[in-house]
């Protein structure tokens, strides 16, 4: 980085603060995605709204009111404007990050995963906002794949439908979060920031409006066992639909039902998957920047 120039900023949801991760380690994790992204050169910008309030950025206290959830509501991009005029405190999903990232001139965002079309979507019609935001805005999603709880094939063709290329880093296969494949081929693959920040542009000179999911496999350490983590997912789905667990509420229920199946791994593999994310969105926004500085030039 040249002397004087602005470190440039990578997106950060809160949901996966408030409903993803058990307090304390969702503040840690915040410490610790915020550092990442640091190192790499970056600036990390976590979205949330306090009491009515869009906040590009969280101060400790801000960060610690999330994450302990007391009064906190899940914020999808529609939620965004009644939260605002009722001056409600909420975290942000990735949809909602989506929309105020792209407010906000960032052009990275990293997170988890993505939600996606549930299972038996085909009855409850249940298909995340996220995919609907990626659509619409133009913002680079790095993420883990969608979570292993979705129904990935029909999340795979929902992506195609709207337009939103899926991105491969360093992968042939589409990840699916806690395990680093799927059984799915990703649109194209790219295995370098450098790359990923030429595709970046390349697609917002065709299609300005429209995201991109980069999808960025769990570090192989860190990876859950397939059998174990679908068996445990099985469970938890079923325990969802005993309790009948619909909606927003589904995927924070899910996520804490499989902490507690899996003893604490789910969660162990989520912090690693989003520390991973976040590096690579920082080194991602680092090449953006540099691109887009030569192109100026030129
Ligand atoms: N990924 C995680 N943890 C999370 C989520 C994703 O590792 O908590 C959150 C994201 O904020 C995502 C949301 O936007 O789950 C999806 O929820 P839904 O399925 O209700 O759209
Ligand atoms: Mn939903």
């Amino acid at each position: 980085m040249s002397q004087g120039q602005q470190r440039p900023h990578v997106a950060l949801e809160s949901t996966i603060y408030a409903f993803g991760l058990p307090y304390p380690r969702n503040v840690e994790l915040g410490w610790k995605l915020a550092s990442a992204i640091h190192a790499t050169g970056a600036e990390a910008k976590t979205f949330a709204v306090i009491k009515g309030n869009i906040r590009v950025g969280l101060h400790d206290d801000e960060l610690e009111t999330i994450a302990r959830g007391d009064d906190v509501i899940k914020l999808n991009a529609a939620d965004l404007g009644p939260a605002m005029a009722k001056g409600l405190t909420g975290a942000t999903c990735v949809s909602a990050t989506c929309a105020l990232a792209h407010g906000a001139g960032i052009q990275v965002f990293a997170t988890g995963g993505i939600g996606g079309v549930h299972r038996d979507a085909e009855s409850t019609f249940d298909e995340s906002q996220d995919l609907w935001a990626l659509a619409r805005y133009p913002v680079a999603v790095v993420s883990a794949g969608a979570k292993a709880i979705l129904d990935l094939p029909k999340t795979m063709e929902r992506l195609e439908s709207y337009g939103v290329p899926v991105i491969g880093y360093q992968t042939d296969d589409m990840p699916a979060f806690y395990t680093r494949t799927s059984g799915l081929k990703v649109n194209h693959r790219v295995d370098d920031p450098q790359m990923l920040a030429r595709v970046l542009l390349a697609h917002w000179r065709m299609h300005p409006g429209v995201g991109i999911l980069v999808a960025n496999p769990l570090p192989k350490d860190d990876a859950l066992d397939e059998g174990a983590i679908q068996k445990a997912i099985d469970q938890a789905l079923k325990a969802a639909a005993d309790e009948g667990i619909s909606g927003k509420a589904l995927t924070p229920y899910l996520l804490a039902k499989l902490d507690a199946l899996t003893g604490g791994d789910s969660v162990a593999a989520n912090v690693s998957l989003a520390e991973n994310n976040a590096r690579l969105g920082g080194e991602l926004a680092m090449a953006l920047q540099g691109l887009q500085e030569e192109r100026n030039r030129g």
